[in-house]
């Protein structure tokens, strides 16, 4: 018999939350009602600022004007459309300002719902890209280790988190994963990228020696590895993975979930880096966060590769009920929108050395045994309690919260991505208020 909730309308046992300690948080639920610019509004009627930007989405901050009027207005007008054999304008358009701030190159653009789903369409699109092309040899996926691509099947095969993956069976076959760059011992403390570590992409050399080039589809990796830590890409290794990449005819993807739409100080790391892969893929800060949408960029090359045949064919079996979702591509137009009349890429740039010489300021605070930053985007690495991972940053977490900050932690390490919104007095907030948690943290 169904349960009657009605008569307990705060019951929080029928939601099953995501990557969510569900016990633990409904014993003591953390609840936002309101969010304004930088600030999220409790529950108990506390601000807390936004350190993580949501979960590394509302760039532009929160409830921005332009956006929350773009979505009623669609609303309003052109609520759905067919997503297939149909089409509306602001789709077009907006898959046209997408390509205006990408990197040369970039031509096309498919919409997902979500970063997994973009993974997911990135993949596939691959694979088939060289069957297209005559080379149906080629299927096998690399992606690297402490890469996070999401949680489909596709996403957490090539993906390198443990946790996302023991529990799910035997996954995608064909994958292989690259080493990954953390090099703690010789980087710790490094501000931007890395000296060492570029030789790790000459791994790929040895995975294409084992499977053979004529096996290998693509690789996929983030530029900067958001999820596991904030890893940055040592120099020269991203130029290495592209040049290896190149000689053997395997597309590069970027996986820019992340790193797309200003959180480095560039619209995409792609940018910020100078490397230019074949297909990236985007979501989060595509429409701030506000509305889900995804989508993956493609080089013409790519592209074209499945025009072909009769014209009345379908090109590409693939797409989603949303794809393009007007009141997400209205979302999106009007958050592209705001970030160029406010320079928010330009903002994040400018303020990044501050940010850096903030963050370096924890060094030396208990437990601390690295620090890293690139953009606005930061990680404060600490000593796992021994024989209690993740428990030391977990209860940081806590701390900061009940102190009126939002942080994001994984494993020992605490990350950080506020909106490209955050003013220095903001900053220097977050920091302080961070250094004094971890002043008094067992
Ligand atoms: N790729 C990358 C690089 C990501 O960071 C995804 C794909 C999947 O996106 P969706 O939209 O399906 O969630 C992500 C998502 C965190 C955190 O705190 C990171 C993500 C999501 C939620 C939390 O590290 N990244």
């Amino acid at each position: 018999m169904a349960l009657d909730r009605n008569s307990v309308p705060n019951d929080l046992n029928a939601f099953w939350m995501p990557f969510t300690a569900n016990r633990q948080f409904k014993k003591a639920p953390r609840m936002f009602v309101a969010a304004d610019g930088m600030y999220y509004t409790t529950s108990d009627g506390r601000q807390v600022l936004d350190g993580t930007a949501g979960l590394w989405c509302c760039n532009a901050g929160h409830r921005r004007p332009k956006i929350v009027e773009a979505i009623a207005k669609q609303a309003a007008e052109l609520d759905y459309a067919p997503a297939f054999q149909m089409g509306h304008p602001k789709a077009f358009e907006l898959a046209n300002r997408i390509i205006e701030i990408a990197p040369d190159g970039m031509e096309h653009v498919f919409y997902t719902n979500s970063g997994s789903e973009a993974v997911e369409t990135a993949l596939k699109l691959a694979i088939a890209y060289h069957r297209a092309r005559g080379e149906g040899t080629r299927t096998r996926l690399i992606g690297r280790e402490r890469g996070y691509h999401g949680v489909n099947f596709g996403g957490i095969s090539v993906g390198g988190i443990v946790n996302n993956r023991r529990v799910f069976g035997s996954l995608l076959a064909g994958v292989d994963h690259l080493p990954h760059t953390h090099l703690l011992e010789q980087n710790a403390f490094s501000r931007g990228q890395p000296e060492h570590g570029a030789h790790l992409a000459d791994e790929l050399e040895r995975m294409v020696a084992l499977h053979g080039a004529d096996t290998i589809a693509a690789v996929i990796v983030e530029p900067m590895a958001g999820s596991t830590g904030v890893l940055m890409p040592p120099k020269g290794y991203l130029e290495k993975l592209r040049a290896i990449t190149a000689k053997h005819g395997i597309l590069l993807i970027f996986d820019e979930v992340i790193t797309g739409f200003g959180r480095l100080g560039s619209a995409f790391a792609a940018q910020h880096y100078g490397v230019m892969p074949d297909l990236m893929t985007t979501a989060k800060g595509l429409t701030n966060g506000v509305i889900p949408m995804g989508a993956v960029l493609s080089t013409a090359a790519v592209h074209d590769a499945f025009m072909q045949g009769p014209e009345h064919m379908i090109e590409l079996f693939h797409g989603y009920t949303y794809s393009g979702n007007p009141i997400a591509s209205a979302a999106g137009l009007a958050t592209l929108e705001t970030y160029k009349e406010e320079g928010l890429f330009e903002r994040a740039a400018a303020l990044a050395p501050y940010w850096e010489e903030a963050l370096h300021s924890l060094r030396g605070l208990p437990h601390v045994i690295d620090i890293r930053n690139m953009g606005l985007i930061g990680a404060v690495e600490l000593q796992p309690i021994a024989g209690e991972p993740t428990k030391r940053a977990f209860q940081a977490f806590l701390n900061a919260y009940d102190k009126g900050i939002l942080i994001r932690t994984t494993g020992d390490i605490i990350a950080m991505s506020p909106p490209l919104i955050i003013e220095k007095t903001e900053i220097d907030q977050l920091i302080g208020t961070l250094a004094d948690v971890l002043k008094t943290l067992p």
